[in-house]
This record gives structure tokens, sequence and C-alpha cells, in this order.
């Protein structure tokens, strides 16, 4: 086994602390390659220091600077029959990964290009050719191609874009011009697969296997008339990728973006090929907590060298989470279609500026109630787990749940809970309010299930009807990345509703490394690496612990 060289350590260099400073709005996005980024970096270091954003992300900085020292003193303390045994592990690990590989199929991802900024431009011509971002001065939800050259991009403050980029243009969000768009887009998936997964409102993945048979046509070519249709019919621009699973889909579907589309052929040699230079944060689910681990642990960049320190991650990581790095090495993802009614849950959320008023708050829980309600009526979803999760002005993040003895659905109802969850917090000042909605009225096989049948993870969070307890931030996510909630990057399709999209899942370590940073007191029971299907708290203690990733 290779020695695990890690990169030197993260020390930041004095005269230019702003290199150190990376937030998810300093990290490239598609159309964002020629940009100046340590101008931009510098920018939003000079613009947030000494803000509470600044502070947090400096206490998470200094956490996993600290994670990176521990775990490199354990990998330095590793005996050479360690070392020998977990390689072997590793091995034999690879080889049965190796095994489950499936070519059979063909995947392929559509993501429409700077949606909301292109619906808003569709709408208003006028802002065709000139930098604009859909938000406000707080937060902006995505900016068009002309203002990504200036670094502006989705879940950055619009007055730090702003000082990038002067010119710019404020466009208020408009869920339900986006919702229409989305709607208009999906009928044109359903052409080419009736089984479709909506990722979010502007993605989607697609088997095009059948399709590509009847028609006798190329991937490349359905993936161009499905593209082609989709500018029809909405009069918008997308992108897509094509590969044999669903995470290397996603991946190729940003090559070529803007309107354009990238297809990797289905044989082994040219996935490992594609996957040997491939950087490990183009990945879902390997967002930046996991990245500065992986590389300032063991010197891992590329997805390839996830195989080569194959070793070091069976013996740091626990078992589901070296899979998956082992996995990305291999270039394995998703094949199958999992049943449409596996949807465990609905959510959304709102960022807003930091606010305690009380009035303001009420109101923002009422839209996203009845947001949700809308969503589930859409679905014929009702369920009996209601989620709050909150933002401090802070930014420490808190989750409150509480099941119910009948499954609801209204918008009523939703609020009734939510504002009972709420007031048992107040008065605080928020600058965010998720709900999440699970435990639905439907088994896996899609047949309704008897609300009187507990489960013992039911009783847990019945038995605490206050939600007080119950701190199921794991669940959601904690304050991560683009602060939505946390789903698995590529399983969970099911959150498939307004602000709460695909970006939520940026990455699998960050959300146990800021548990701890939020002093929650997990219990590590569940070794899944995933996200919880039942959204079930573990069975001895108050708090979920979905993501468990290190070795104890
Ligand atoms: N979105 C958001 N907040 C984020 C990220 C995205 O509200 N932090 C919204 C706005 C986007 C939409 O979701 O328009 C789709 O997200 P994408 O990540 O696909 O970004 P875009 O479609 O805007 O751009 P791209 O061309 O890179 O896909
Ligand atoms: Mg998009």
């Amino acid at each position: 086994m290779e020695k695990a060289e890690a990169e030197p350590s993260a020390s930041a260099d004095s005269a230019r602390p702003w290199q150190s400073y990376t937030t998810v709005y300093t990290n490239a996005k598609a159309g964002m390659d020629g940009v100046d980024k340590e101008k931009v970096q510098r920018t939003v270091y000079e613009m947030s220091k000494g803000s509470k954003y600044f502070e947090n992300e400096e206490r998470k900085e200094a956490f996993i600077r600290q994670k990176i020292d521990n775990m490199r003193a354990r990998c330095a303390k590793l005996s050479a029959s360690d070392i020998s045994h977990y390689q072997m592990v590793a091995d034999k690990r690879i080889l049965e990964l190796e095994a489950t590989r499936d070519l059979s199929r063909i995947w392929l991802h559509v993501d429409m290009d700077a949606f909301y900024a292109a619906v808003e431009t569709l709408d208003n011509p006028s802002l065709r050719g000139r930098p604009m971002a859909v938000g406000g001065m707080s937060m902006i939800s995505t900016a068009n191609y002309e203002a990504r050259k200036f670094g502006v991009r989705a879940a950055m403050p619009g007055f730090i874009a702003r000082k990038l980029c002067p010119e710019l243009i404020f466009v208020p969000t408009d869920f339900k011009k986006y919702t229409y768009y989305s709607d208009l887009t999906r009928k044109v998936f359903q052409k080419y697969d009736p089984n479709f997964m909506a990722a979010s409102l502007d993605e989607a993945y697609l088997d095009i296997t059948e399709v590509c048979n009847e028609r006798d046509l190329t991937s490349g070519e359905i993936a161009e008339e499905l593209r082609t249709s989709v500018h029809e019919v909405t009069g918008l621009t997308c992108s897509a990728g094509v590969a044999p699973n669903r995470l290397l889909a996603k991946v190729c579907s940003d090559i070529n973006k803007p309107n354009g589309q990238f297809v990797l052929p289905s044989n082994r040699m040219a996935v490992m090929t594609f996957i040997s230079s491939l950087p490990i944060r183009k990945i879902g689910g390997i967002g930046k907590v996991t990245e500065h681990i992986l590389s300032g642990v063991f010197g891992i960049n590329t997805c390839e060298e996830m195989l080569q320190k194959g070793g070091f991650l069976c013996a740091l990581f626990s078992r589901s989470s070296a899979d998956f790095f082992l996995s990305v090495g291999l270039g394995l993802g998703k094949t199958d279609t999992p049943q449409v009614r596996f949807r465990k849950s609905i959510s959304n959320e709102r960022t807003f500026s930091a606010t305690d008023d009380t009035a303001l708050l009420y109101q923002k829980l009422a839209e996203l109630s009845e947001m949700l309600s809308i969503d589930m009526q859409k679905e014929g979803l009702s369920g009996r787990t209601l989620t709050l999760k909150l933002k401090t002005a802070s930014f420490e993040v808190r989750s409150r749940a509480v099941t119910m003895q009948k499954y609801i659905c209204s918008r009523e109802d939703i609020l009734n809970h939510a504002l009972k969850l709420l007031n048992a917090e107040l008065p605080l000042s928020l600058r965010l309010i998720g709900l999440r909605i699970s435990h639905f009225n439907e088994d896996k096989d899609g047949h309704l299930s008897d609300p009187t049948q507990k489960t013992l993870a039911n009783f847990i969070i019945s038995g605490d009807a206050s939600g007080k307890n119950v701190c199921e931030h794991s669940l959601l996510g904690s304050d991560t990345s683009d602060s939505h909630f946390m789903v698995d990057p590529e399983n969970d399709l099911s959150i498939d509703n307004h602000e709460t999209c695909h970006y939520v899942s940026e990455d699998l370590l960050d959300s146990n490394l800021l548990s701890d940073l939020d002093h929650c007191n997990f219990n590590l029971s569940n070794n899944s690496g995933k996200i919880d299907n039942n959204n079930e708290l573990p069975l001895n203690g108050s708090v979920a612990k979905v993501y468990m990733n290190f070795k104890d």
C-alpha cells in the first residue's frame, strides 16, 4: 500500500489569507473557467470578514483542519501489518465492487442551463446578454453565464455579487414561473423515459436504453433530439450527459454546459480513462469537506487515486463510506430505476435576511406549508412526520420533528403542527426555515400502510411531540454547502421541490463533521453512510445519526 502522503497543512499564508477562505460560492460552476479566482476569493474574503457567516466558516475550517490532523496521525500509527491487512481488505472489496459493474443501461442526465435566470430572460428579453442574477442582496439563486464570468454564482450573497460585477441586474425569484417551465420540460422527458427521475426542478435522469434500441438511434442522437425538443417547447436550452450510470451521467452533463452534451461510451475502458483524471469534487456527494479531507489526509485529488489509496480509506472510514469512495474510483454508479413510490420525503426551505420578526417568520412558515401541501397533493401523498429546520442568525442549524397519529397533507394541518414546533423555539433570529414531511401513507410497494402499527422509531419520535429532544440534524443536513436538506447524492431523487433541490447534498462527510460542531450528541448506530430511507431515529437515543462515515 502506498504511503498516505498528505498535502502540506492548510495553514493560511498570512500575507494572503483569502487564499484559504473557500466557501461554496468560491467553487467554480459551469461557465466560470476563465474567472480570476484569486480576485473573487479576495473580494469574498474581504466582504465576509467579521460576519457571522465568516465566523462560522472559520469554525468549520478549524474543525476540518483538526480532523485532518487527527486522521493523519491515525494513518501514521498504522503498523506494517495493519497496512497490509487493510490493503487486502481494499483489494477484495474492489474485486467485489467490480463484479457489480453493469454496462447494460444507458443513462442520460439533463440539466437546464442557468435555469431561473433563463426563465426570467425569456420573460424579459431585454436581459439577454447582460449580467443578471436571480435573487436579492442577501442571496442569489443563480446567475446567467454573463455574470458568471465575473465570479458571480448561485448561493452567493447578492451584495458580494454586486461588488464583483457592479453592472449586475437583480431579478426577484418567482417559483411559480419556474415550476411552469419545469413541468413543460418534464412532458418532453416523459417521451423518452416514462419513468424518468426528476432530481430537481431543472434536472432529471432518464434511462434511454429502450428508446435507443426501439428507434435504432445512438445515445448522442437521442440526447441531441431531446435537447432540441426541450428548446422548441420551452425556448430554453439545456445540457445533457450520457453514461452507463447515473453518477457518471451527472458529471457528463456539466462538461459541455451551456447548451451542450457529452457522451461517455458504455465500456469499461472508456469509464476508467474518464475517471482517471477526474477531480473528486466533480462527483455528486463530494463537496468541500470531503474534498479537503481526502486531499489533506491521503493526497487524493482524482477519482483514480481513490483506488490507489484504497487501503487507507478502508482503514480510516466506515465500510459504507470506503465502499462509496472505491466505487467512485471504479466509476460505478446506480443503474436501476427505483420505484417511483420510493419517495420518502418532500421538503422545501427558504433562506432570507436574518430576522426575529415573528409575524414575518409566521408568514414564511405559512408559505412553506402551502407549497409543501401543494406538492404532496400533486403526488397524492399524506405524511405523519413533520420536521422543521431552522438556521439561526449565527448559522446554527436546528431541527425539530413531530410524528402525528394521523396522516396530514392540508396546508392548515401542516401549518398548525409547524407553528407548534416553531413557537417552542421562539424568540429567535432566523435566516432559514425549512419543512420536511415524511412517513407517507404507503409502504415501499406503494400500499397504504397502517398508521396504528408503530415501529419503535416511530414511537421514539412520537414520544417527543414537543420535538424538543429530537435533533434530526443529520437527516436534514447541517449548515453546509448550499444549505438545503441533506439527501443521498443521487439515490434520493425524491426531493423535487421548489428551492429544495439536488444541490442539497454536496458533501458526504460534511454532516458528520458539522454535526459535531453543533454539539449534537450523536448516536453512531447507523452505518449506512446514506440517508436513512425511513427517516427514522436510531433506537436508543434522542438523536438521529444518518451519516456515519468514520471509524470510531
Ligand atoms: N438554485 C438555487 N440555489 C442554489 C443552486 C441552485 O436556488 N444554491 C436554483 C436556481 C437554479 C436552479 O436551482 O437556476 C438549478 O440549479 P443548477 O445548479 O442547475 O444551476 P443553473 O441551472 O442555474 O445553472 P447551470 O447552467 O450551471 O445548470
Ligand atoms: Mg441547471
